[in-house]
């Protein structure tokens, strides 16, 4: 028997190219040396420019300080051998070589070992002991210690691979090394391990007459590769029933396995449900899942509930969770002019930092202005916990509040809105909101942000106008006062302003940057147009649609903090008695263009969500789906047309564990449920972690240095999601994301009513 047929399939792709690079498996007692070198200089992945790489020509890596005086930070790097192993006890090792001068600054700490996304233990020596002591700082990361000499690290028998060696530096003077002698050293022994086939059913339960569609992902070995068809049983209160899958020719390029959707809608009776998917060959064995055919009314206003209450835990002023915290973004400094201060305090924190982000700042309480505007009855329940309730406003209005008290302090003197407010270094992932004292910098104006600061100042006094209490009349008027002066400042800027990724070499929190403005700006005018509905500016914002229409197709109606063409489009439709007919056509044929062409996306894709299956997962890609299930049911409520309900209450399966992962996508208490998320309030152990928060989701779009997902480079792109506090490319939580979660449960939940 070879290694091949002992494998799931989509490992067995990976795997392929290194076999013939391998002596053989042999026999247990039989060792293999499997030598390593550096082919390629690696990157700084968190741009601290202060370090340089150089490979030698016998495969090692020297790493040197080009700056001068203390590197009191961290940095982070990755070398990607891409060696395939065999199974069996197995040791990494690494000659590191300490120049004399380097003397580090955290204790003796030297770096943080990391293989394939995991940080690696010692080996152990003969007689038992560790064959080096990791030091563990007090954020619980381990370091090796800085002595010169040969480092051994233990690896799983079941690893298979050596993708990726990353590893974080301490701190350090003079800092110099060089790694070499990377090598893997390995046990050989039989694999006989057998794998599970895998049902995939979502944690919700199914209506009676929903759409019920099992995924199953094959694992198959060399007997069962052929097999077309299998014998799947379903057990629950009707009997026993036998239902014939065919299994498909081709793999999924999305998960790298062949998978089957199964249609169990005829199973309508109310109740528990098993199914069981048979082994195919001797390599693998039967599995079962669970599933329950039963009203979830409840269960969807639970999720609703939760994912509301969210909003609480992130609120930065004295009446959320942390009063106290960030005390100085009250006068916070311009950069630039640093002598300049200006209050940018308050708001929800963007994500799992604390920094705050006009662009994505506005996107977020954006769609909840939107949703309100268009269907208000969605929006009419108690929102809990509430930081700052108002007497006579709906809860989501008082929560969105928050946000829009902070957003309006964004605006410079001049109109333009500043770019963003973040401190000039990530704070640590353990820092709570209390102890994050750094400098808040408010960072320069872009146009971007400009534009979707005035769409949002403008919905937002639309939305306040209609509340009869002073108080909102006031701030309805003040916002519409933001809104014009924001738009004058786009006048007197009609090309893009663009904030740098970074100054002076460092970050000032994420980018948000944007090489185009224009959907941006259709946006800003067509919000305006909703609330002044004045004939001039519907003119101007009518003038633009054909383009944007076009816009939307070329780019797929993707919709996310950097592309709001349909935000425009939705903003419009709030005022469509005012249209002209042929503006009104438009509208409604974008927003149900892009509701269609998501539906057909999902009746083609194997997983059964509206994405492409050979597309990238973007950063985010959970929020992606959650924006079309808010989109497909936003579009029912105004329109009537109900073709989108079933897709959408489907594609809420995705998010409880129907998918290549099993995983459950939300923060909460069942099993499957995100337990990890990159979230720093948590992680600092100022609150226990929040329900109810939606996880960034696999993203196979890019990294960026991500310290988890090291270990999910060259995994099929589904696969690339890790529940790990780390993993800020794929475990974050973020308030574009989680307002979009929120609005589509409230859309679901009142489907229910
Ligand atoms: O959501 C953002 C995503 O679209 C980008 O690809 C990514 C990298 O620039 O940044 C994401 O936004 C992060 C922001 O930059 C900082 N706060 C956390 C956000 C969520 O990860």
């Amino acid at each position: 028997m070879t290694v091949i047929d002992r494998l799931p399939l989509w490992s067995l792709v990976l795997c392929l190219g290194v076999l013939t690079a391998q002596t053989a498996t042999g026999s247990d007692a039989q060792k293999i040396d499997i030598p390593l070198v550096v082919s390629e200089v690696p990157t700084d992945l968190w741009s601290k420019n202060r370090l340089e790489a150089a490979i030698g020509s016998d495969g090692s890596l020297t790493l040197a300080d080009t700056g001068s005086g203390p590197f009191n930070d961290a940095s982070f790097w990755q070398i990607a051998f891409n060696q395939e192993l065999p199974y069996g006890r197995k040791e990494f090792s690494v000659h590191i070589e300490i120049d004399p001068a380097h003397r580090t600054l955290w204790g003796s700490n030297l770096l943080q070992p990391i293989v394939n996304g995991k940080e690696v233990e010692a080996a152990m020596d003969a007689d038992g002991k560790p064959s080096f002591e990791k030091i563990i700082a007090d954020d619980g990361k381990g370091f090796i210690p800085a002595v010169s000499g040969t480092f051994r690290f233990a690896l799983p028998k079941s690893e298979r691979k050596l993708g990726v060696f990353a590893f974080m530096t301490g701190g350090a003077e003079n800092f110099r090394l060089t790694m070499r002698d990377f090598k893997v050293t390995v046990w050989p022994e039989a694999d006989d391990r057998v794998w599970p086939q895998r049902p995939l059913m979502s944690e919700l339960n199914y209506r009676p007459d929903d759409t019920k569609t099992l995924m199953i992902e094959w694992h198959e070995d060399e007997d069962s590769r052929s097999r077309r068809t299998a014998d799947v049983t379903v057990s629950g209160p009707h009997g026993e029933q036998t239902v014939a899958v065919t299994i498909p020719r081709h793999p999924s390029i999305a998960s790298g396995s062949r998978v089957s959707a199964v249609d169990l809608s005829d199973f309508s009776e109310p109740g528990d449900y098993t199914v069981t998917v048979p082994s195919l060959g001797p390599r693998t064995e039967a599995a079962s899942a669970a599933f329950r055919i039963a009203d979830n009314a409840a269960q969807l206003a639970g999720h609703r509930d939760d994912a509301w209450g969210v909003f609480y835990w992130i609120t930065d002023n004295e009446h959320g969770p942390y009063p106290d915290a960030h005390a100085r973004d009250a006068s916070a400094r311009t950069y630039g002019a640093r002598q300049q201060r200006r209050d940018v305090s308050g708001g929800w924190f963007d994500a799992g930092d604390y920094g705050k982000y006009t662009v994505n700042g506005a996107y977020s309480v954006g769609l909840m202005l939107l949703t309100g505007l268009l269907a208000p009855q969605v929006l009419d329940h108690p929102v809990e916990p509430l930081a700052g309730g108002r007497d006579g406003w709906p809860d989501w209005l008082s929560a969105a509040a928050a946000q829009l008290d902070w957003l309006v302090k964004m605006q410079g003197p001049d109109g333009g809105a500043n770019h963003k407010a973040t401190t000039r270094d990530w704070p640590g992932l353990d820092v709570s909101p209390q102890d994050d004292t750094a400098v808040k910098w408010i960072m320069p104006v872009s146009s971007t942000a400009t534009a979707d600061y005035a769409a949002v100042m403008a919905l937002a006094a639309k939305v306040l106008q209609n509340q009869p209490d002073s108080e909102a009349q006031g701030r309805a008027a003040r916002y519409r006062a933001a809104a014009a002066r924001a738009r004058q400042w786009l006048e007197q800027n009609p090309d893009l302003v663009m904030t740098e990724t970074r100054y002076d070499g460092k970050d000032y929190g994420g980018p948000y940057t944007d090489g185009d403005d224009s959907d941006e700006r259709f946006f800003a005018d067509a919000a305006w147009a909703a609330l002044t509905r004045d004939r001039a500016d519907i003119d101007a914002v009518e003038a633009q649609l054909a383009d944007r229409r076009a816009a939307m197709n070329r780019l797929k109606n993707e919709t996310y903090w950097g592309r709001v063409d349909l935000l425009g489009f939705w903003a419009l439709k709030t005022i469509e008695n005012d249209l002209s007919p042929a503006a009104r056509d438009t509208v409604d044929a974008a927003l149900r263009s892009a509701a269609h062409r998501w539906r057909v996306e999902k009746q083609r894709a194997p997983w059964d969500i509206p994405h492409g299956d050979s597309e990238t997962l973007t950063w985010g890609s959970n929020s992606v789906l959650a924006t079309m299930g808010w989109h497909w049911l936003l579009w029912s409520q105004v329109s009537g047309d109900d073709k989108y309900i079933a897709p959408a209450r489907d594609l809420a399966h995705w998010f409880f564990g129907r998918n290549p992962q099993g995983q459950t996508y939300v923060t909460g208490t069942s099993p499957g449920s995100a337990k990890d998320p990159h979230f720093r309030p948590s992680v600092s152990g100022a609150i226990a972690l929040p329900d109810g928060f939606l996880v960034g989701g696999p993203n196979s779009g890019g990294l960026s240095g991500d310290p988890a997902a090291s270990g999910l480079i060259g995994q099929p792109p589904m696969r690339m999601y890790i529940d790990d506090k780390e993993s800020y490319a794929t475990n974050e939580v973020a308030i574009n994301w989680q307002a979009a979660w929120a609005l589509y449960l409230s859309l679901l939940a009142a489907l229910e009513n």
